[in-house]
């Protein structure tokens, strides 16, 4: 063995292979030592000794941050909700419940209108229109034209992001607008796999100038929600937070209760109906599994 022991990121995981980039851009292709034990992953830091051509050892994991399970990625930061303009029209019950699932977290979430050189679906303007005011980034781009993929660029600085949304959204055509040129990761898929895209069974993470990260997924439609209270639920709502304190009860759900600061806002039309109606039904799930619980 020789040398001292580095540090760097793990973005890829292919047939016991980890590769680790360092924080001056040195990728290292390690096997893994023995000794370690835990499973790891993308998103991984780790520390690893080098050897020669490229190579390393895979010595240690450092403390996670979180680790998301679908995709299987350690140190998110960042999710980017993707929904199109149109086709498919965009899903505002699948956007909210995403939207929970990032305030549950811990990770920063942003809505990516993408093909906004389609005409935009009604949902689509809806989305437009309420979520910025509902304290949401939300960025209109297209990747098959090349449009605002800098402000992208721009929110993905020192992030490690997931990609989520449903399918035919255009996700992966975003990561390829976003890591164009000659990157090092298709180079090194083509080589090792012999085909240009990565598969589905392992997760990588794909480079973004000025060190960003981000790792693409397949399409869903439906994502479970972790243990929550439902007196929290709301807590994740940005846009009742002013609301709330017009309600009576403390802990009111904002569903059943009268003189509610939010239920008062639906009819004045400063919430939605549906963001109201997704919030309810989210919360009758929350309260489904906690008859579960008890
Ligand atoms: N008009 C238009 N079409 C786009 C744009 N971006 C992607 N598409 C098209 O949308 C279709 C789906 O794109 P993908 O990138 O495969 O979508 P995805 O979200 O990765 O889908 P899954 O992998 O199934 O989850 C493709 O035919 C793309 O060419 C865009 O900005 N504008
Ligand atoms: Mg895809
Ligand atoms: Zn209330």
């Amino acid at each position: 063995m020789t040398g001292q022991e580095s540090v760097g990121l793990v973005f890829k995981n292919y047939s016991g292979f980890y590769y680790v980039q360092t924080l001056d851009g040195q990728v290292y292709e390690c096997k893994i030592r023995g000794k370690l034990k835990s499973t790891v992953v993308s998103g991984d830091w780790v520390t690893f000794t080098p050897l020669d051509s490229g190579r390393g050892i895979l010595e240690n994991i450092q403390e996670r941050k979180n680790l998301l399970y679908r995709p299987k990625i350690a140190n998110v930061t960042m999710v980017l909700i993707v929904m199109a303009y149109d086709r498919p029209s965009p899903s505002l019950t699948l956007l909210d419940r995403l939207l929970l699932l990032a305030g549950l977290q811990n990770v920063v979430p942003c809505i990516i209108l993408n093909k906004c050189d389609l005409n935009p679906d009604p949902k689509a303007v809806l989305i437009k229109d309420y979520y910025p005011q509902a304290g949401f980034k939300v960025l209109s781009i297209s990747a098959k034209q090349q449009y605002n993929l800098e402000e992208v660029r721009d929110l993905l600085q020192g992030q490690i992001a997931v990609l989520a949304g449903p399918s035919g959204v255009g996700k992966t055509s975003l990561i390829n607008a976003l890591v164009d040129g000659p990157s090092l990761k298709t180079q090194e898929v083509s080589r090792k796999i012999g085909r240009g895209r990565h598969t589905t069974r392992h997760v990588e993470l794909f480079p973004i100038q000025n060190n960003g990260w981000i790792a693409d997924t397949p399409g869903f439609s439906v994502l479970d929600l972790p243990a929550l209270k439902s007196t929290e639920l709301a807590d994740y709502y940005p846009d009742f937070g002013e609301l709330k304190k017009e309600c009576r009860f403390a802990d009111c759900l904002h569903f059943r209760e009268k003189q509610c600061g939010v239920k008062n806002a639906l009819t004045d039309g400063k919430i939605p109906d549906f963001r109201y109606n997704n919030y309810i039904q989210l919360l009758e799930e929350v309260m489904e599994k906690e008859k579960n619980y008890r």
